[in-house]
């Protein structure tokens, strides 16, 4: 069984940028997960564990919404965090530029994956790069300085989304492991 997902990765360059925000954050609020900048990636589906037949629908549902999607463009936006405002369970950067062209791209991938069997997510698609992971109440110091850097502007980062990951999630310790199967690049022009 291989616990999957789509995803949009991204390139080294936005990752490095990242990086370099984790580790500020990491400074100024150490008791959170932050997530490991090499993971970093936009879901598009999470479909938990599947067989081999389960994930090769999956690739060919990768493979088929990307044969008829053209690359867009994405950048950084601010800081957001799902939860409470008190008790935050993610905090996460948001996405901004041609947002349009990734919901539709989103939409396509469920609708594919549910005319092949796969049950649909009940939650609305929220479109964010997840930098860290709160499993404990944060303390009033942690909430303060999250309610800081919420207000800073993002750091800048343009780049082109151009294709579909299979991603396998091992789930070790200390931290998930997320390998790319395959990339099916979006083939319009
Ligand atoms: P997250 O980044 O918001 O945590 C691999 O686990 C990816 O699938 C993560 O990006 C995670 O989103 C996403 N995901 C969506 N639903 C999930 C679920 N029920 N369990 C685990 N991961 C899920």
């Amino acid at each position: 069984m291989t616990r999957t997902f789509l995803a949009l990765e991204l390139p080294d360059t936005v990752r490095n940028t990242l990086r370099r925000r984790i580790e500020r954050l990491t400074r100024m609020i150490p008791e959170v997960r932050w997530v490991d900048p090499e993971g970093l990636h936009v879901t598009l589906a999470f479909l938990g564990e599947l067989d081999d037949e389960k994930l090769d629908a999956a690739t060919q549902a990768a493979a088929t919404v990307a044969g008829v999607h053209a690359p867009f463009s994405l950048r950084l936006a601010g800081l957001g965090t799902f939860g409470s405002a008190h008790a935050p369970r993610v905090i996460w950067v948001g996405l901004a530029g041609e947002k349009a062209h990734l919901l539709s791209l989103q939409a396509a991938v469920a609708d594919d994956l549910a005319a092949r069997g796969f049950p649909r997510e009940e939650r609305p698609f929220s479109p964010h790069l997840t930098l860290a992971r709160i499993k404990r109440p944060l303390t009033d110091d942690a909430l303060a300085a999250l309610a800081r850097v919420r207000h800073e502007p993002p750091p800048d980062a343009t780049w082109r989304a151009d294709a579909i990951a299979v991603m396998k999630s091992e789930l070790l310790r200390p931290a998930a492991r997320y390998t790319a199967l395959s990339h099916w690049p979006l083939a319009l022009p």
